[in-house]
């Protein structure tokens, strides 16, 4: 799916700004909507307005909002897109139904020529938080009634960060040509011996061209190769490749043409890079690649998981100036913006779906695994999620294809891959991404700490084994020397199990309260965080396949309410407004020391 921009065939309008706002089920549409209460968009609507009642609210929401569309654009194609809406939408243009949508991080669109007047026009929209076993994250749903029989539904969520929801990414209307370019899919094959890369270029085509004509440019807007048909292939000598933190990218330039005119215009960005996985590294162009950054979350004050583009610029501006050089869209999707953003700062990013909460029974609990024989915790009978799992990695897919910084996809986070039947739920699943995916770029999930060498199932699925461990928090707390023995016994297992497969961390941390310092280096103070770190890199660097250090989490964030948070989750080594913990520093030192390739050769 292309991202919506102007060019000289297309004009984009949008309609982010101040909409109405209601909490409710019941609205007859095709009246004005009955409230005074505003809410911004892009954003969450939760921490706007000053209401627990609206913070809190599990269920149905609305937003409304007139736009009027220029005369002049009447005769071309108008498509409505919303960057994401979270979990689930549906779409009145002037009362009549438009288009429905679940799933909260993708994005979606639908012509809307037919439902609009000239003047004013009323765009209505309905928007569900709720979340179940059916879902993508998952929630525990339930439902009572109060006194006076009113539905009371509550979400109780099977994740650890805060169940944002609302109008998230932009809202946009753009118009096309009647015939117009519908999508373009981009392999650079890049020959590195030959400093060459051969590009295939399909573009999927709405209506009828006579030619559709490709030209390649350099980032100094040099034609370097041309082409006409859906299907062609451009040879780039001289590649200029896309590298970590040193991006280059050129263009694809798509033109329709119909009687010798150009109709419709697109311009898609793309950067020549090689991905392989190979005797146990992670190869980018050719050379071992280290991972070093991030989990993280869309999270700011405010703005909930709502797009900010100040606060993507300032992340990967404080990534960079630590020496990191990627980061996992830890747990779903992250805003179109922040891909076309990472392509361009050479931000490299493992594109995780929204599979997260896919276990029956939450613990870190490792004696249950002691006793032996197969561990079934019900998983993969309770939860029915296989046909949004399929839908998200289809939506995923085809809205990032094209992006340089995608190098792998992750399909899950922390599943119950030690249970009975997870093979059989996840084998489809990598082989339906890897048929979908036109790079073919490896893909993973995230192991979640239970699901140790023993007793995983699906580790044959993957290309990388990418962990999750809190040795020294959730278990040793407070004793990292043991901690330090549990980690490097538990990675030479893996290595020696799977010596072919790349080993890299995707999660590890503690949780640390910003200004609590401790003399005896105490759980929770800057000093224990420290020493954690401290603790964990030098393992890392002891074992030749391990390939990549993503720590938890870039940022303090919100969680729903438990006796394990407080004010959130404390694990990021900045804190929610992005002041450095300690811990910084030390982070900095080493990451700017490790080369990005050929660390570990
Ligand atoms: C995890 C989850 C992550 C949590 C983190 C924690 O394993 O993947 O969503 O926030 O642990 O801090 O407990």
């Amino acid at each position: 799916m292309l991202y919506p921009i102007s060019t000289d065939s297309r004009v984009v309008m949008d309609l982010n700004g101040v909409w109405k706002f209601m909490i409710d089920n019941e609205v007859d549409v095709n009246q004005p909507l009955p409230t005074g209460e505003s809410m911004a968009v892009p954003a969450s609507f939760n921490d706007q307005a000053v209401s627990a009642e609206i913070r809190q609210h599990c269920g149905y929401v609305w937003y409304e909002k007139e736009f009027t569309v220029a005369k002049a654009l009447f005769n071309e194609r108008l498509v409505l897109r919303f960057g994401s809406a979270t979990h689930e939408a549906w779409v009145y243009v002037n009362g009549k139904f438009v288009v429905h949508h679940k799933g909260g991080f993708t994005p979606f669109e639908a012509e809307i020529n037919e439902f609009l007047v000239s003047g004013a026009n009323r765009l209505t929209i309905r928007v569900s938080n709720l979340l179940d076993h059916t879902t993508l994250p998952v929630g525990n749903y339930s439902e009572k009634k109060d006194e006076n029989g009113k539905i009371i539904r509550k979400v109780d969520e099977n994740f650890d960060f805060f169940n944002y929801a609302g109008l998230h990414r932009p809202v946009k209307i753009y118009s096309t040509p009647l015939n117009y370019i519908d999508d373009i899919v981009i392999v650079p094959n890049v020959d590195l011996a030959a400093k060459k890369a051969d590009v295939q270029v399909s573009v999927k085509t709405g209506g009828h061209f006579d030619e559709v004509r490709v030209t390649i440019l350099d980032e100094q807007g040099n034609t370097v190769a041309q082409a006409t048909g859906t299907e062609i292939n451009a040879a780039i000598e001289n590649v200029h490749l896309w590298q970590p933190l040193n991006a280059y990218l050129y263009t694809a330039k798509v033109e329709g043409l119909k009687n010798g005119e150009v109709e419709d215009v697109y311009q898609e960005q793309f950067g020549a890079r090689k991905v392989e996985v190979k005797n146990g590294k992670f190869l980018i162009n050719g050379e071992s690649f280290y991972f070093k950054g991030f989990g993280k979350h869309e999270d700011t004050f405010v703005h909930g998981r709502g797009l900010d583009e100040a606060y993507n610029v300032h992340d990967i501006k404080l990534m960079k100036t630590m020496g990191a050089n990627s980061f996992r869209t830890s747990h779903y999707p992250y805003s179109e913006e922040m891909m076309r953003l990472c392509d361009q700062e050479g931000i490299v990013v493992i594109d995780e779906t929204p599979a997260v909460g896919l276990f029956a029974s939450f613990t870190f609990d490792l004696s249950i695994l002691e006793k032996g024989g197969e561990i079934e915790d019900g998983t993969w009978t309770k939860l029915r999620t296989t046909e949004a799992h399929q839908q998200v990695i289809r939506e995923l897919i085809d809205r990032d294809k094209n992006h340089a910084c995608v190098v792998m996809w992750s399909i899950a986070n922390e599943p119950a891959s030690y249970s009975k039947g997870s093979y059989e739920y996840f084998a489809p699943l990598f082989a339906l991404a890897r048929e979908l995916d036109p790079q073919k770029r490896p893909c993973t999930f995230v192991n979640i700490m239970l699901a140790t060498p023993k007793v995983d199932k699906c580790t044959d699925l993957v290309d990388v084994i990418a962990l999750n461990r809190y040795y020294g928090w959730y278990v040793q707390t407070g004793d990292l020397k043991t901690a330090e023995e549990k980690t490097r016994q538990e990675l030479l297992e893996w290595q020696e199990m799977y010596p072919d497969k790349p080993i890299m961390y995707t999660e590890y941390g503690a949780d640390t309260v910003a200004g609590f310092h401790s003399a005896f280096g105490e759980p929770f103070s800057e000093e224990y965080q420290e020493d954690y770190y401290r603790m964990n890199s030098k393992v890392f660097d002891e074992i030749p396949n391990f390939v990549g250090e993503q720590l938890w989490n870039f940022a303090d964030f919100q969680t729903k309410y438990g006796i394990m948070r407080v004010q959130g989750n404390k694990k990021g080594i900045f804190t929610r407004a992005r002041e450095p913990k300690m811990v910084v520093r030390y982070l900095s030192k080493r990451w700017n020391e490790i080369p990005n390739l050929g660390y570990k050769k």
